[in-house]
């Protein structure tokens, strides 16, 4: 899979930066794009970029995702400007067109690539490790939501149709375990029987969407903990990555995939089910963080599903993984086998962990 040195060098050169390339290497493998970086000398100063490949099989519409990222990092660039915050290259990701002006570069092969400044002296994590990181990590997304809210244009294209569509989520899940293609139904029956005693949940959002209660906005809909990058030194949070999936969304969504990464001190796939759990000093600093920014525009009636989009977004992640899983394995990239049945085993031990607390959850938010 990994692009050779000579292929990044040759692709970055597509680019408007000036500068000799020095090298480049994987910088960080996903579940979905590649991304590689490269150090480029600029007169004597060694400089740092990101270079990324978009997985056509996952975005079918490259050029839109590209126009969705545009808009929303010059809206945001333009604000934070604006508000004469310090530091603006380090807050916003900044695109580096083509050198005819695109935003991406088509190679030979029919390959789309991107290029984004290398944010400097920031960190990411798997797992949380602090209630600060939480309020940190929440503060991060729910400015990113924030600024979007008068984002002005047209509708953002939905990269993705019906990303968080829950109920389609179920019907896929239902989809593959009617078809076991893959002889796969049978090692996996305690989690399929714990996906279909969950049904009653995944119309909740949506038809309080439905109904109106629930307004659309623009969200950003992978809001993962090791999206958000960690100034090492005081451990601010400076930008959030990760913005192919930014469109029309629901402002709990991306909560719930802040509990379901933020508030469990396990990476996604812990096989040790017994270190899985929805700590609450983590989440009661998320849900501050998240508010101190969001609280501005979020309604009585968002903040009143809270807690129960942490469950319901975990549940729903662990539908994905359980499909990917009955389906062969051709969404998620794995390192192991059965590594999309183990994912969906801390995803669904992590929805246990949140059902037993979520009272306490919403009242402790209701309170904020
Ligand atoms: C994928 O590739 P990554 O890690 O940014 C997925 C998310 C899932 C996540 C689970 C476009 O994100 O929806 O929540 O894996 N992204 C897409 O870790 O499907
Ligand atoms: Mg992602």
């Amino acid at each position: 899979m990994a692009y050779q040195e000579k292929q990044l060098q040759e692709i970055s050169r597509q680019f408007q930066i000036y500068g000799e390339i020095l090298h480049a290497e994987t910088f960080k493998i996903g579940h979905i794009n590649e991304t590689y970086s490269a150090t480029y000398d600029q007169g004597g100063t060694r400089v740092r970029y990101i270079h990324q490949k978009i997985n056509k099989n996952v975005f079918k519409n490259p050029a839109a995702v590209m126009k969705n990222v545009m808009r929303v990092t010059t809206h945001i660039r333009k604000k934070l400007e604006a508000r004469n915050v310090r530091d603006v290259t380090r807050r916003a990701l900044i695109v580096i067109p083509t050198r005819s002006g695109q935003s991406y570069f088509r190679d030979a092969n029919g390959e789309f690539w991107r290029t984004f400044v290398f944010v400097e002296g920031v960190e990411t994590h798997e797992a949380v490790q602090s209630p600060r990181q939480a309020f940190q990590a929440g503060r991060a997304f729910g400015e990113f939501q924030q600024l979007l809210v008068d984002i002005p244009g047209e509708r953002l294209v939905e990269t993705i149709p019906n990303f968080h569509h829950t109920r389609k989520r179920f019907a896929a899940l239902q989809r593959a375990i009617e078809s076991d293609h893959y002889n796969r139904a049978a090692d996996a029956q305690p989690e399929i029987t714990f996906a279909l005693e969950h049904e009653s949940i995944v119309d909740v959002i949506l038809k309080a969407m439905a109904r109106g209660k629930i307004p659309e906005r623009i969200t950003h809909n992978d809001t993962k903990f090791n999206n958000v990058m960690l100034d090492v030194v005081s451990g601010e949070a400076m930008c959030v990555v990760d913005l192919d999936t930014v469109m029309p969304g629901c402002a709990l969504y991306d909560f719930g995939d802040m509990v379901r990464t933020t508030t469990s001190p396990t990476l996604e796939d812990e096989p040790d089910l017994s270190k899985v759990r929805m700590q609450m000093p983590m989440f009661k600093r998320l849900a501050e963080g998240y508010l101190s920014t969001a609280g501005e525009f979020l309604t009585a009636a968002e903040k009143s599903y809270i807690a129960f989009s942490g469950k319901l977004i975990t549940f729903e992640i662990g539908i994905r993984f359980l499909t990917d899983y009955l389906s062969g394995d051709t969404y998620f990239r794995i390192h192991r086998p059965d590594h999309n049945l183990s994912r969906c085993r801390t995803q669904f031990k992590l929805v246990q962990s949140i059902e037993h607390q979520e009272e306490a959850m919403q009242k402790y938010v209701d309170k904020l």
